[in-house]
């Protein structure tokens, strides 16, 4: 079972309109739940009247920030340095931190009557009463070898400086959650990747007991890392219910999340590569700098690591200068978005290699082949200090040539150079490193031999179920219709961290499997049904995907739009479960990767307002902007989990990126246009090619 591309069992039903989401949840007359927010990014409240919208027939309450004083602050992980303390605010003032932060709650029999008692309420709103504070909230430096002396004896040293625009993850299903009251305790139904850490997070922040919060994520419609923390808006639904005695429904418009659900991304970067005359790299220097909102997520200082801490890649860098920063702004809360922070690395070193590849005279394959740690040198610890565990990084190079056809396109590109068109071929190498820690599974084989899997893991609708049951039907020998899986249910399933940082399979996948091979060793050995075991099941470090993408395109000289007519991926995840799911995610990915290179961006006009308020105007990817993706795969088994299996859920959200921006920028060289910032709009390569037409 294990190594076969079922289909997800799960999807049917969702296909069909028969998933259960948050907003199809029952709930005995609850109350609505909508929120008037701050139309500036910093300022003062200095009157705020809500007795008009309190009066209106069919409101229940409104609610302001001073009812809601004492509660606790969201835990974060640290895995930067933490220079000071943020704050968790549920609902904004007298100190407005944020653009689009909830200032006022209205609770009532409707959604419609709630909004209409939002038209109700004038805010007075003047300037802050302190400037942002402006100071960084996290930092690290990593430093190892004589980087000044390498750049002093260096042949050559290029340099890049790459800003990337904040992007709205966009989820299918925007955040939302029901919680159903009773006396005994609450029901949460929340559309989140963690509600394990749900129910511990409200449980802190509320000052109530964990054992009264049943927190269930049903169907998840996407998350893509904006759904890893609790919101404000949610913890304020859950005080709502406590203090009102009632139901509550809170489901975010698509506006609400453009505005203020996290962004991801928005980090800028500046690095410098010493090479020597060879095209080896001697020495890199760079300096990261990651945008934070006014309160930090779960996972919000996750980026601004991974964009330096992955860093120098799968290259071989005997010295290293690396910096990050985590710095505030109020323009919206920032925090993981699909990749968080190796798409950043990934774009920054691939940019550096190919400048440096034609500072050097090399191709782009020969440089990074040249540059990659050898075959066999794995595992090896970085000088940021990671262990990349298992794989052949020069090999992934060479089968990518081989399969991408790289010779022909060699050909094919200057023939078309001569006729005159932008043609353009790009290379990138990427690393994935897949979440640390535990998570933990349950399983009971039962008396009629049935299996039932309960695990920690979350999914949201990566067809984490049917890969699970793949799983125990390969180790106990069970038919696959006679296991079920459970998850995304504190009642029912052992705790877990959540469907994020690509861990799903690396570690809710192991704690599967090994409770499996108990069962059967017991099995073995004579022992009756049912029996269960739990395991809890905690990694040995990092499993490191990785791999390499070719983009070839054409940029119309007229326009300046980009045409792609070739994407080929090699990718190693590992010990793979599904091969149509990893498939599944190497093209989802790189759909969201294509995005991020060619269209997305979350923009703000100079005072602070968003521009990109609605999907109208924020352009996300469709199936017709995509080319046909060719997919390669290799299996390295991680050494780093019991199934070595290796995260590929970011791959193609990290790979892609850089290799369109490097071969839209190849095929732009011959004008001399040398840098541009994604996202690679036909507008911006029209105006860069205009500025040096004309120059
Ligand atoms: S950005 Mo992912 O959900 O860790």
């Amino acid at each position: 079972m294990i190594g076969r591309s079922l289909s997800d069992a799960t999807a049917d039903a969702r296909l069909r309109g028969e998933g259960l989401f948050v907003a199809d949840v029952a709930l005995d007359r609850p109350l609505h739940l909508a929120f008037l927010r701050s139309p500036v990014p910093r300022g003062r409240i200095a009157a705020l009247d809500v007795d008009a919208a309190r009066d209106l027939p069919g409101v229940h309450a409104v609610h302001t920030s001073a009812d809601l004083q004492g509660l606790g602050k969201l835990s974060v992980n640290a895995v930067l340095p933490v220079l000071r303390e943020t704050n968790y605010p549920i609902l904004g003032g007298p100190e407005i931190t944020c653009l689009g932060q909830p200032i006022a709650a209205v609770l009532a029999d409707t959604t419609p009557v709630a909004l209409d008692a939002l038209e109700a309420i004038w805010p007075d709103i003047v300037e802050p009463a302190t400037p942002l504070d402006a100071r960084p909230v996290a930092a690290k430096t990593w430093r190892t070898g004589d980087t000044a002396q390498a750049f002093a004896d260096a042949a050559h040293v290029v340099e890049v400086e790459l800003a990337h625009p904040r992007l709205a993850p966009s989820p299918m299903e925007g955040r939302a959650i029901a919680v159903e009251w009773s006396e005994s305790g609450l029901t949460i139904w929340h559309s989140t990747q963690t509600p394990h850490r749900t129910r511990s997070e409200l449980a802190q922040i509320l000052s109530i007991k964990p054992s009264s919060l049943h927190v269930i994520a049903p169907d998840v419609g996407g998350a893509f890392g904006m759904k890893a923390s609790l919101y404000p808006e949610e913890v304020f639904a859950v005080w709502a219910a406590l203090t009102h005695k009632r139901s509550v429904r809170w489901c975010a418009s698509r506006g609400e999340d453009l505005l203020s659900a996290t962004h991801g991304r928005g980090i800028t970067s500046r690095g410098r590569l010493a090479v020597d005359a060879q095209g080896i790299f001697l020495a890199l220097e760079a300096r990261i700098s990651a945008p934070v909102g006014p309160w930090l997520p779960n996972s919000g200082l996750i980026p601004g690591w991974n964009a330096a801490r992955i860093l120098p890649g799968g290259y071989d860098i005997p010295s290293v200068d690396i910096e990050t920063e985590v710095v505030p702004d109020a323009l919206g809360v920032t925090g993981i978005y699909r990749g968080a922070g190796r798409p950043e690395a990934a774009c920054l070193m691939e940019r550096l290699v190919d400048r440096a590849a034609q500072t050097s005279g090399l191709d782009p394959f020969q440089i990074r082949r040249r540059n990659v740690h050898a075959s066999g040198a794995l595992p090896f610890r970085t000088a940021t200090g990671n262990l990349l565990d298992t794989g052949d990084y020069p090999d992934a190079l060479s089968r990518l040539a081989a399969a991408a056809g790289y010779d022909d396109l060699l050909a094919r590109r200057s023939r078309r150079r001569e006729d005159g068109a932008l043609s353009g071929i790009g290379v990138a190498f990427y690393l994935e490193p897949s979440g640390s820690g535990f998570e933990s599974a349950c399983v009971t084989w039962a008396e009629d031999g049935r299996v039932s899997v309960a695990s920690g893991s979350s999914s949201q609708g990566h067809g984490r179920e049917t890969a699970f049951a793949q799983i125990a039907a390969e180790i106990l020998e069970v038919p696959f219709k006679d296991i079920r899986v459970m998850q995304g249910d504190t009642g029912t399933c052992p705790p877990g961290i959540g469907a994020l940082a690509s861990r799903g399979t690396a570690i809710g996948g192991s704690a599967v499997f090994l409770a499996c091979e108990r069962l059967r060793a017991r099995r073995l050995r004579g022992a009756a049904l049912p029996m269960v075991e739990n395991v809890r099941y905690e990694n040995e470090g990092q499993a490191w995907g990785y791999g390499a993408y070719l983009v070839a395109l054409e940029v119309d000289r007229d326009t300046g739009a980009v045409h792609i007519e070739q994407a080929t991926c090699f990718d190693d995840a590992g010990h793979l479960i599904n091969p149509a799911f990893v498939e599944g995610q190497i093209r989802g990915g790189f759909a969201q990767g294509l995005g991020e290179a060619l269209m997305e961006a979350v923009i703000h006009d100079p005072d602070g307002q968003l521009l990109t308020g609605s999907l109208m105007d924020y352009a996300l990817p469709r199936a017709v902007d995509l080319p046909p993706i060719a997919i390669h795969k290799t299996e390295h088994p991680s050494s780093m989990n019991a199934l070595g299996a290796k995260g590929v859920g970011e791959a193609g959200t990290i790979g892609a990126p850089a290799a369109i921006l490097n071969a839209v920028l190849d095929a732009l060289q011959p004008l001399g246009v040398d840098h541009i910032d994604m996202p690679l709009t036909p507008c911006k390569i029209w105006t860069a090619m205009r500025a040096r037409e004309t120059t």
